[in-house]
Order: C-alpha cells, then structure tokens, then sequence
C-alpha cells in the first residue's frame, strides 16, 4: 500500500500514461509548495492545572459506555454537525482529510440501513463467524436484531476515503487513510461522549457495498464504522465489564 509512491515515480506527466486511475503528478506537491508555516501559541498550564485536566478527562472518557439501548428522543442537528467537526478535526497522512461522514436521522433511511445490516448480521452471526467468535460475544448479548438502527435519532456513518479525486480526475493518494480515519473516529466517539450523548462502535461486516449503494457514495469510499448516536433508553442495561488497570496497559522507561 505504502507503495503506491514508487508506482507514481513510474508515471510521467505530458506522456500517454496518464490516464483516469493514474494519480496526481510528482512533480507538484498536492499542498501549495509555498505553503506558509505560521507561529502556534501554546497558553502554558501550571503543573497542578495539567494533572486536573488530564483526570477530568479520564473522567469521562472512563465513564463511556457502548450502548445498545436508545431513546427515541430527538437530538439537535447543531449537536450532530460540532460532533462533526470535532471529529474533522484529526491528524491525517499529508493532511489530506480522507474522510466523508454521513449523519442520518430520515426514518426511511436508517430503516433501509436496519434491513441490509439485519440480513447480512443473520448471515454473519449463522454461518460466517466462528463458534469460537460467537461463543465469545455471547456474554455481550448480541445478535443480529439491530433495534437501535431504527430508534436512534442520528446514525452517523464514517467512510474512509481510499484516495481523493482531483478536479481534473485524478487520483490524489491518501497517505495512512485508515489509521487517520481510526483517529478521526476516536475523536468523534469521545467528543459523542464529552456532549452527554451515547454510541455504539459498529462494523457491520460484508455491509459496506449495499450501504455505500443506497446512500450513493463513490467507489474509492469505504465503510468503516456505523454509529448510532442519541440518549440512552430509560431501562438501558450494560454489560459488567472491568477496564485493565494502568499496570497492565503503561510501561514506564524513565
Ligand atoms: N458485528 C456484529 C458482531 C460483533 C462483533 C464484535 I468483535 C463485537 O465486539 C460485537 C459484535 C454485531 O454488531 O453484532
């Protein structure tokens, strides 16, 4: 994948060889080469202010939850749309912001989601996991029935973009899109988190094709997480699960 750089060394401008699946030119580099670099303030924080953020944060973070239960109840399009931004915010290969993120509350919609990720989850969960799989999701209590699909007031659908188009048709590489989306994610999850609203972090398997078709997304877009997003239902339960202490994930080298 990392590769595709030397393939580009292969292709020369003015020639034949550029065609509508070459990519930009190496000659211009696909920010402004004269792109200015401007001073970055940095308010510093005392000591004291440092570690009170750091543990306000642990806070929250520590207090996120995947939810499979959701209320009903509406959410403002404005939340969804700082939720967005939030999320585009992330650090991506070259900055080339490989991300397309689809919010969906249009019932027709979300219900038309529900019917392929139903369908293919049945699959999935009968024939295409292991035992081994299910036999360990079992204590989860998950299945293929997708309520929240349906009752969730936003689905937010994150696509990663496996390279960019150019205006004049060309493909523009998207260095590391699938880590810089995976942050981008990250982001988008705790920001859900921070406003005071739940999530789900879903994958549905072998539904990318069909969702990407009804939503009319191009082909260089792949699915990479579904994300129903609202407020927990009232008798919303969760699994009793412990998170690994910081002895076991931190190594120090001092
Ligand atoms: N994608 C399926 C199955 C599933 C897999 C894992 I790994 C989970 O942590 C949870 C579920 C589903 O959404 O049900």
């Amino acid at each position: 994948k990392f590769f595709e750089h030397s393939v580009e060394r292969t292709v020369q401008s003015g020639t034949s060889i550029l065609t509508e699946e070459s990519t930009e030119s190496s000659e211009k580099p696909a920010l402004p080469h004269d792109l200015k670099h401007i001073p970055y303030y940095n308010v510093r924080k005392s000591k004291k202010e440092l570690l009170a953020r750091a543990s306000e944060f642990y806070r929250i973070a520590a207090a996120r939850r995947t939810l499979r239960f959701f209320s009903d109840d509406p959410v403002p399009k404005e939340v969804i749309r700082e939720l967005i931004k939030a999320a585009g915010t992330a650090p991506s290969g070259a900055h080339t912001e490989p991300w397309t993120f689809i919010a969906i509350s249009d019932p027709t919609t979300k219900s038309n989601i529900r019917d392929i990720v139903e369908q293919e989850e049945e699959i999935n969960y009968k024939k295409r996991m292991s035992i081994k799989w299910t036999t360990d999701l079992s204590p989860l209590r998950t299945n293929w029935i997708k309520e929240y699909l349906t009752t969730a007031p936003y689905l937010i659908l994150v696509f990663k973009q496996t390279y960019g188009i150019l205006p004049n048709g060309q493909r523009k590489i998207h260095y590391y899109h699938e880590l810089s989306v995976s942050i981008a994610c990250g982001i988008l999850i705790t920001a859900i988190q921070y406003t005071g609203l739940v999530t789900l972090t879903s994958t549905p398997m072998n539904c990318g094709p069909a969702i990407r078709n009804i939503l009319g997304r191009p082909s260089n877009e792949k699915l990479v997480l579904l994300l129903p997003v609202g407020y927990p239902a009232k008798d919303a339960t969760v699994p009793d699960l412990q998170r690994k202490d910081l002895t076991e994930i931190l190594v120090e080298i001092d």
